[in-house]
């Protein structure tokens, strides 16, 4: 483990005693536009040093829970398989060890692992997928982990009846028909997620988050922007609702902070972060 420069805001130090950590996931092999998703865990960890650890939305803050930052999983160098595998591993080992895990991407094949090594570890969590992509190719530039074909993957390791995808509004013509056929697009109307989340209840949920799935125009330092998309504002009902679910775990990705040279991307990913850690940790 590659120990943070700059650990994320209010995070405390005594980690024996948290259960919840975050892990910077620094990947970006199979990225296939426009690289840079590595830089993001450093990016967020010091924008978060810009934004305060009090939420104004929820009247949380974040000096009250009991978090801490890891550092990263040096995996930026291997193929995707090896990646894949090692964050797997990782998983597995701090599941089995009663902990949880916020994982910052990273591109989104980082989530393979992650939801594998919960699997292994006898955890099989309901997938929620909020992103402006469906990630259901088969696969994609030659491999099976891609950030491409993510939630095919997890479709396999959960069941595609146990994974929910919302927001998406880019995609090939069979990913459309095959998320119809297996019922897991709920579309991109705030209401059809909010009541979705509502019949999560009771269920181990893993939520990924693409940051993608904002609209690029508050949110452009992202590997694929697509136009349109979800605002900051609705997010923080989503992460209201957020609140009466157990998450086992969650990860947000795809933050490619190169692709703004306004480094506003990086501040709004690590309110992001801060209202998700206000929103599932107990
Ligand atoms: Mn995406």
């Amino acid at each position: 483990m590659l120990k943070p420069t700059f650990p994320f805001l209010a995070s405390k130090a005594d980690s024996a005693a948290c259960i919840w950590q975050l892990v910077g996931l620094p990947y970006d092999q199979t990225s296939s536009y426009r690289r840079g998703a590595q830089f993001g865990p450093e990016q967020l960890r010091l924008a978060s040093d810009s934004i305060e650890s009090f939420s104004p939305y929820c009247r949380k803050d974040l000096e009250d829970l009991r978090f801490f930052d890891a550092g990263d999983l040096p995996i930026a160098q291997h193929p995707p398989q090896q990646a894949v595998q090692e964050i797997s591993d990782y998983y597995l080992e701090q599941t089995k060890a009663g902990k949880r895990i916020l994982g910052i991407g990273g591109e989104h094949t980082v989530t393979i692992g992650a939801v594998q090594g919960l699997v292994q570890a006898g955890v099989k969590p309901s997938v929620l997928h909020l992103d402006a992509h469906f990630d259901l190719r088969q696969e994609y530039t030659g491999g099976i982990y891609s950030h491409a074909s993510v939630i095919r993957r997890l479709a396999e390791l959960v069941g595609a009846e146990n994974v929910i995808q919302w927001g998406i509004r880019s995609g090939e013509r069979s990913e459309f028909e095959l998320a119809e056929t297996q019922g897991s697009y709920i579309g991109c109307d705030l209401d059809s997620l909010l009541s979705a989340i509502d019949r999560l209840r009771g269920k181990p949920i893993y939520f990924t988050l693409d940051l993608d799935v904002f609209d690029p125009a508050e949110l452009p330092g992202v590997g694929n922007p697509e136009p349109g998309g979800l605002k900051f504002f609705d997010f923080l009902k989503i992460a209201a609702q957020l609140t009466r679910l157990d998450v086992v775990g969650a990860d947000v990705v795809e933050l490619s902070p190169i692709w703004d040279t306004t480094g506003r991307s990086s501040i709004f990913a690590a309110e992001v972060v801060r209202e998700l850690l206000l929103a599932i940790i107990r």
